[in-house]
């Protein structure tokens, strides 16, 4: 069995609700290392671009409103994002998160225990864990940038920029 490597996120309603505590709870019960982690005001175009895939389903726009937050506001407009790395590390995770829709999801899983449909029709399931090594990849390369990793994962280059950057003042 091959180490793999995963993008977790505690959605919006998930923090909303304070699960943080419990979902990191539960997902340590894979025995895998988080190697990366952050709080994150998710951008529509993040959010176009994690869920570009399914920009073609009716539920697409409440999809992405429901990423960023929207409904909930300041100070529950966020996710908490981890990647991490561990033996046969997606299938297990997956399994503890549950299926996609809440109402189907095995009850002891996070998103049957947690998750909820809402009137608009969105699954509000609480996490998003990656399905696949080539989509945990694609979605951690977006999310996190190597620095932000405790290890290289992936190969990496240096570039020279003349971009300006936020520091502290
Ligand atoms: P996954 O999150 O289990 O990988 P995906 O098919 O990749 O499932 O869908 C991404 C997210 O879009 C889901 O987690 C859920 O929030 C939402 N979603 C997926 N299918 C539906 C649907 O049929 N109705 C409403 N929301 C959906
Ligand atoms: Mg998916």
């Amino acid at each position: 069995m091959a180490v793999e490597r995963l993008l977790i996120l505690i959605k919006p309603d998930g923090v909303k609700k304070s699960l943080t505590g419990n979902i990191l709870t539960k997902l340590s019960e894979a025995k895998l290392t988080i190697i990366g982690a952050k709080a994150v005001k998710v951008s529509r175009e993040l959010a176009a671009e994690h869920y570009k895939q399914l920009s073609d389903k009716p539920f697409f726009n409440e999809l992405i409103d429901y990423i960023q937050g929207k409904m909930y506001g300041a100070p529950y407009d966020r996710v908490f994002a981890f990647v991490y790395q561990g033996e046969d590390a997606i299938a297990r995770m997956r399994r503890i998160a549950g299926a996609t829709n809440p109402e189907e999801a095995d009850p002891v899983s996070i998103r049957g225990a947690y998750g909820r449909i809402t009137t608009k029709g969105v699954y509000e399931n609480v996490v998003h864990c990656s399905s696949d090594t080539s989509e945990a990849e694609r979605e951690i390369k977006l999310w996190f940038s190597p620095e932000e990793l405790t290890e290289e994962i992936y190969p990496t280059k240096i570039i020279d920029t003349t971009i300006k950057k936020k520091v502290w003042a």
